[in-house]
């Protein structure tokens, strides 16, 4: 632990590196399609850091507002004593509405396989909250992992906001909230955030914001993988494509080739058509309704839904084996 009380994420193994293969194997694929776990090196963190700040783009305002409102409300849920573990946590800004809100949580968890934690946020948040254990963990939280021995007594809360649940498919998403719940154990209560439903036109424009910047935030994939991966992508003749696919209740982001070109990428060649697409992202959009039923179809019993009519905050309680 370092004088200021924060413990040092601790890293496991490097994980094998798979953005070699993720992407050729998805460049190969027909439609074309890459993984958005892709879009967070330095610049794509610093670009979607750009996109909640835009007025287009609702959801990290909408939810920071219903947190900041309803934070005593959803507190007074949590078992006293408890854990609190995020799942993916750049930044702790959105866990520190709730933690100032929930005097008897003893332990903040968060999880992010980066660790790229703003270690400057738990210091102060451990400053600012000097009862609370601060322990961070870096761990693919996708995958099974131990809480910290010391935390293992602890009831448990999760906590897994910015709609970030709405990148995975809805079957992905049922698995990762049962995996959730085995992790959290009997009686874990679950916060989720996920962006809800609305007329296509407010969807379209959080996704095509004028200033450009989610157009920057897709195209600098190819960047990425030009730096990284010494491929020849000439990123000038590709655009930025998002739009509402009202069937399956997503948007979707794609990457439009403007002409006919072949790509060199580490080793291979790959043919785009012109307007061919690369398929980046899709985030999906849930009502009340339908999030509380994959919610109930995965072991967690709705307990109360906190929504500004824009955005969903998701109380789960973990459904009592019988
Ligand atoms: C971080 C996955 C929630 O889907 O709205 C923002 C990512 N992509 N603009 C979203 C994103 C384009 C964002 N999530």
């Amino acid at each position: 632990m370092n004088p200021q009380g924060v413990l040092h994420a601790t890293r496991p193994a490097a994980p094998a590196d798979d953005f070699a293969a993720d992407v050729l194997a998805g460049l190969k694929a027909k439609p074309k399609a890459l993984p958005p776990k892709y879009f967070y090196d330095l610049a794509g963190s610093a670009l979607f850091e750009r996109i909640t700040r835009l007025p287009e783009y609702y959801p990290t305002r909408c939810e920071i507002g219903i947190l900041q409102d309803q934070a005593p409300a959803i507190a007074s849920m949590f078992p006293p004593g408890s854990a609190l573990v995020e799942f993916g946590s750049g930044s702790s800004r959105k866990a520190r509405i709730l933690l100032s809100a929930a005097a008897t949580v003893e332990a903040y968890v968060p999880v992010d396989i980066s660790g790229d934690f703003l270690q400057q946020d738990l210091v102060q948040l451990k400053r600012d909250l000097p009862h609370l254990i601060v322990h961070p963990l870096v761990e693919d939280f996708t995958k099974p992992f131990a809480l910290p021995p010391a935390l293992a007594a602890l009831p448990r809360v999760g906590f897994f906001p910015g709609s970030t649940i709405g990148n995975f498919e809805p079957e992905e998403a049922r698995g990762f909230l049962r995996h959730i719940g085995a992790m959290l154990g009997p009686a874990a209560l679950l916060v989720v955030g996920i962006d809800l439903v609305k007329d296509e036109a407010t969807l379209v424009r959080a996704y095509n914001d004028a200033e450009g910047v989610t157009a920057k935030f897709n195209l600098n994939l190819l960047t990425r993988i030009n730096r990284e991966l010494g491929a020849d992508f000439d990123v000038a003749a590709f655009r930025h494509s998002a739009f509402f696919n009202r069937a399956l209740s997503r948007i979707e982001m794609h990457l439009v080739s403007g002409k006919r070109q072949r790509v060199r990428v580490n080793g291979a060649t790959i043919e785009f058509g012109a307007g061919e697409t690369i398929h980046t992202e899709n985030s999906y959009k849930y009502t009340v309704e339908s999030f509380q039923a994959l919610a109930r179809s995965a072991g967690w019993t709705p307990v109360k839904v906190f929504t500004d009519g824009m955005f969903g905050v998701h109380a789960l309680r973990r459904t009592e084996d019988r």
